[in-house]
Formats: structure tokens, C-alpha cells, sequence
């Protein structure tokens, strides 16, 4: 099943199921690895969510701004590998959607606790915005907000539950999103909080 956001933007209900399994472990070793911690924006202010990743580059702010770094700054070592089960679902995604050949060097971890929300943004720190962004979303539902290109569109509203997948990619790639506050309706595997991975090809 494949409900369209927009004309390159996809909903796969579920589609990481089959994953999980092998997935949730696997993100228990990279959290023991490279732990959550709060970025600061570039206004100053500490992110609401928590943050790490895996892959070759991680997302990481600094005083000089947002960026990809192949060296985790709170280890000083490299971020931990993207998982193969994660691999393997990204590409099924991203095909499942039209986008063959999508090759990852970093996967986005971020945990939302109860009143966690991500601003109204565009995802710009990657080098190129040819691939797509793959996004899984695991533990408790959030309504997520797909907006326009401006700002100021208003967005649309969906609600994201554990398992299901989103792909953005070619014309959608650039839109304004967001996630509402996240609510706290423990999830009876992950209990109070929200994962979301996102895969995406920054370097
Ligand atoms: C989340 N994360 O649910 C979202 C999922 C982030 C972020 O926004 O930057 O960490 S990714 C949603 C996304 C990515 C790229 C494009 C679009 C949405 N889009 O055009 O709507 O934690
Ligand atoms: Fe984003």
C-alpha cells in the first residue's frame, strides 16, 4: 500500500514491520555507541528532540553552523555503520516509491519524549538533493505536518505511526515539514517516546 502526499511523495503504512525485529536491537547498539544528545540551532536554542546517527556522515551543529561530519563529536570516533537490515529496507522504500539506486551515507536518529516537536523547516545541509529522504518512524504516533515551499503554506496534517515509512524525494524533496508536539500514549514496545530514522544521501 502506497497513499501519495504529493506527486514524489509517499506513505508506505507499515512498510518497516518486517524489519523490526532485527531493527530495534540493532538501534540499542548504535545508541550505546553514539548516545542522544541536543543540538543547538542556529537561533541558540537547544532542539526539543535528541539526536544521533549512523552512516559514514552525521548531522551535527556547531558554532559554525549546521553540517555532516564523518567524526562523532561526543566520541571522537566514527558514527556507528548503518545496519544492513536498515540498508535493505531504505532501498526496498525508496524503490517502492520510484527511486531505485538510493545509496545512504547517513541515517538522521531522532527521539522525540513527550513534548518533543520539530519546527517548520527544509532539509538543505546535504550536498546534493537528488535522493531521496526515506523516514521511519517507530514507538509512540505523531501528527506530522507536510507543508509547501514557502513557509508560510499551510501544511497539511498526518499522523505518523510505528512501522510506517515515508519517502520524499524529486519535486517534494524541498518542502517546508514539522512535527506537532508529541503526546505522551506510551508505545507498549518502545513506552514513552518516538524514533525516527531518516536515510539520506548528504556527501
Ligand atoms: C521526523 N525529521 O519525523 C522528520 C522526518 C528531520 C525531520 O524532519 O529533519 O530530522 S523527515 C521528514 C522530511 C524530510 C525531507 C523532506 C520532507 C520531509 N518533506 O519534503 O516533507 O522526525
Ligand atoms: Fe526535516
Amino acid at each position: 500500500q502506497r497513499v501519495a502526499m504529493g506527486a514524489q511523495a509517499f506513505i508506505l503504512p507499515g512498510f518497516a514491520n518486517p524489519w523490526l525485529n532485527q531493527l530495534l536491537p540493532a538501534l540499542q547498539a548504535i545508541q550505546q555507541q553514539a548516545p542522544f544528545r541536543q543540538m543547538i540551532t542556529k537561533g541558540g536554542r537547544r532542539m526539543s528532540v535528541q539526536t544521533t546517527a549512523c552512516g559514514e556522515l552525521g548531522w551535527v551543529s556547531s558554532d559554525h553552523g549546521y553540517r555532516y561530519c564523518p567524526i562523532d563529536p561526543t566520541s571522537g570516533q566514527a558514527w556507528p555503520v548503518i545496519p544492513s537490515c536498515l540498508l535493505e529496507l531504505a532501498q526496498r522504500a525508496a524503490a517502492e516509491a520510484g527511486f531505485n539506486h538510493f545509496h545512504p551515507d547517513t541515517c538522521l536518529i531522532n527521539r522525540y519524549l513527550p513534548g518533543a516537536r520539530m519546527g517548520l523547516h527544509q532539509d538543505k545541509d546535504e550536498k546534493g538533493f537528488k535522493a531521496p529522504i526515506v523516514s521511519v518512524s517507530l514507538g509512540m504516533s505523531a501528527t506530522f505536518l507536510f507543508g509547501g515551499f514557502k513557509r508560510s503554506d499551510r501544511p497539511a496534517r498526518t499522523i505518523l505511526n510505528h512501522g510506517d515509512v515515508v519517502v520524499w524525494g524529486g519535486v517534494d524533496r524541498m518542502r517546508f515539514h514539522g512535527v506537532m508536539p508529541v503526546g505522551d500514549m506510551p508505545h507498549p514496545e518502545l513506552g514513552s517516546q518516538r524514533i525516527n530514522l531518516t536515510l539520506r544521501k548528504a556527501g
